[in-house]
């Protein structure tokens, strides 16, 4: 069996190095062998010693100080870089026999989902046998808009790297049983969503909201969204339990 990759992608902050971790350690508990792989070249404090680290082969701050380019223009310029050494990271992750291979991609997701070289690291990274977990945040997704707005992000990401995809709702223990609640309720069901976003209020934001729903359930966004906590562990059985479908059941990877 091939290992499993999974690249965990996000906004800044939504707890996808933490993610990483806890999901390796979970797997190492139940007994299944993980790498975790550091795709962020600007990673300046992981919690976690990644097995395979992109700063090995490109460093933010050095491409920053050699080229006179600030942070964002360094970014864009070490994404392509990372492209440019595939190969070789490739030949590094291959070395590691284990099941899965998990993926912290780097802090803004418009770094990783917009750059062309992205499809290119995936393509060779992990060929057919890749998988996005996208995370909502849960202080955006707490409410109507917000929930709409994660959707439409995790439908760009997933209409730039089109691969099979899960949803994952991130830092679950940090919202109430009743947020908790609304927000499983909109997963299922898009009525009720469009429901939430006209009691929130009909002013125009709301109106643009309800529009973009209607676009995003036409192309089929809507998919379950799996509660997971890093801090409680809640939801990582889930995550694993997805991913096998996907990858040992799933059409989508056949396709
Ligand atoms: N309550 C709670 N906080 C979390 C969880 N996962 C991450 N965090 C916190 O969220 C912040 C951002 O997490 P990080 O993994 O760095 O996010 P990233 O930018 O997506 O990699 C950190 O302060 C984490 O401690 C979680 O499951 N629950
Ligand atoms: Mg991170």
């Amino acid at each position: 069996m091939p290992a499993k990759h999974v690249y965990f992608v996000g906004t800044a902050g939504s707890g996808k190095s933490t993610l990483t971790n806890a999901f390796q350690q979970w797997l190492n508990n139940e007994g299944h062998d993980a790498v975790t792989v550091n795709l962020d070249p600007g990673a300046e404090s992981l919690i976690y010693a990644p097995d395979v680290d992109v700063r090995d082969w490109v460093k933010l701050n050095e491409i920053m100080a050699e080229y006179g380019l600030g942070p964002n223009g360094a970014q864009i310029a070490a994404a392509d870089m990372i492209a440019l050494n595939v190969k070789e990271i490739s030949q590094v992750i291959s070395g590691f026999e284990t099941d899965y291979v998990l993926f912290d991609t780097p802090g803004q997701i418009e770094l990783f989902t917009f750059r062309q070289s992205s499809k290119v690291v995936i393509d060779e990274l992990s060929g057919e046998r890749g998988m996005l977990a996208f995370l909502f945040d849960p202080a955006l997704a707490k409410t109507p808009n917000g929930y709409v707005s994660s959707l439409m992000l995790a439908a760009t990401a997933h209409f730039r790297i089109p691969i099979p995809m899960i949803s994952l709702l991130a830092k679950v223990d940090s919202l109430s049983e009743l947020e908790r609640e609304k927000v499983a309720l909109w997963s299922k069901d898009y009525y009720a969503l469009f429901s939430s976003l006209l009691d929130e209020s009909v002013d125009a934001q709301t109106q643009i909201s309800a529009e973009f729903l209607q676009a995003l359930e036409t192309v089929g966004a809507g998919r379950p969204v799996v509660p997971v906590s890093s801090d409680t562990r809640e939801g990582l059985e889930d995550i694993y339990a997805v991913a096998q479908s996907v990858f040992e059941g799933g059409e989508d990877i056949e396709k």
